[in-house]
């Protein structure tokens, strides 16, 4: 049996909205999906599970009927999905009322249900938000009840306000499989059996690194998965060392190939690191107006010539304390201190 496992797509979010970059963003959610959609026809995926949060807040129509399209044009593949915290079934949610295609099963229940697929001998189990949290840990009392050969709990939250677990508490459950959903970085809380997919795409500045899906067989030897990254773009956090020959320009050039070298498509989140020239001011607000460069943060220490501080602040507090730290180690932290405590008096001098 084969099968991929998504979540979090978070369709209609419009992330980083305003910026020159996002202007197709939301429509790239979307475009992930489908290339999801044609790894299945292409591998003849058996079950396509999605662990809820589709969609970023309550879907539209429209966009339940775009999205069952995509689904219906799968030849082999079913589609299991639940509703989470963003996507939650209020009373005036169209989940309730809409008609899937037939090879698109949702698990709407408030209490855990299932579907079956005998053809598969597999039965995958799940329920569904009705609010935007769940206090009680409703899938610590969820077990596999042996109706298939092959278990899988479809789940969604992990955190306080959303069906808390104790992953001991998850192990026990039988379930062969457990496809987790809400938590948008990818990691696996047992290997081959309790994963998080991740984001399928990062939705905020938060959600850094590599995203995907999990990609997983169930046979008689076992569970065996791989997780595959696929999202079109990345937020990286990127230090740039920063020397005090460099100027302006000069680090605005070395962000710009830092930038190329991680892949232009990216959104960097750059901290400017090193010791600077102490006359150099980096206008951070500036630097990060262009492309996709969401932050520029200044955390460069000016290069101070303490010989020279010294000489003229020698019987002051400035120079008693230069004299105090002088000889320690480079990268000590109490090179540091002097570095730090330097600048202080020094803006305190005027
Ligand atoms: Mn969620």
């Amino acid at each position: 049996m084969k099968f991929i496992h998504i979540a979090d797509l978070h369709l209609g979010a419009e992330p980083d909205a305003g910026r020159a970059y996002s202007q197709n963003r939301s429509q790239e959610l979307w475009e992930t999906l489908q290339s999801v959609l044609e790894v299945c026809e292409e591998e003849q995926t058996d079950l396509l599970l999605i662990a809820g949060d589709i969609f970023h807040g309550q879907p539209l129509r429209r966009e339940l009927k775009e999205l069952n399209y995509y689904f219906a044009e799968l030849t082999h593949t079913k589609v299991v999905l639940i509703a989470g915290n963003h996507d939650y079934i209020r009373k005036d949610s169209y989940y309730r009322t809409f008609q899937w295609n037939e090879n698109v099963i949702p698990l709407f229940g408030r209490e855990l249900e299932y579907v079956e697929f005998p053809e598969l001998r597999t039965a995958v189990y799940g329920l569904s938000y009705y609010s935007r949290e769940i206090r009680e840990p409703l899938y610590e009392s969820a077990f596999a009840g042996g109706i298939q050969e092959y278990e899988i709990l479809l789940a969604h939250g992990g955190d306080e306000k959303h069906c808390p677990f104790r992953v001991k508490k998850l192990e026990e459950s039988g379930f062969d499989y457990i496809a987790l959903g809400h938590i948008h970085r990818p990691q696996a809380l047992m290997k081959d059996r309790i994963i998080y997919a991740g984001a399928l795409e990062p939705i905020d500045r938060n959600d850094v690194g590599p995203h995907g899906y999990v990609k997983g067989e169930i046979t008689e030897a076992g569970v065996h998965t791989q997780w595959i990254p696929c999202a079109m773009r990345s937020y990286i956090h990127l230090e740039v060392p920063v020397n005090t020959e460099d100027t302006m320009g000069s680090v605005r050039k070395k962000i710009l190939e830092a930038v190329k070298d991680y892949g232009a498509e990216n959104m960097y989140k750059i901290i400017l690191t090193g010791y600077r020239d102490p006359d150099l001011r980096f206008d951070t607000e500036r630097m990060d107006r262009d492309g996709n460069l969401l932050e520029v943060i200044d955390e460069t220490a000016p290069q101070y010539d303490m010989e020279e501080l010294l000489q003229e602040n020698e019987g002051n507090l400035l120079g008693e304390y230069i004299r105090r730290f002088k000889d320690c180690e480079k990268d000590s932290r109490e090179y540091q201190a002097l570095y730090e405590g330097v600048e202080v008096l020094l803006k305190n001098k005027g």
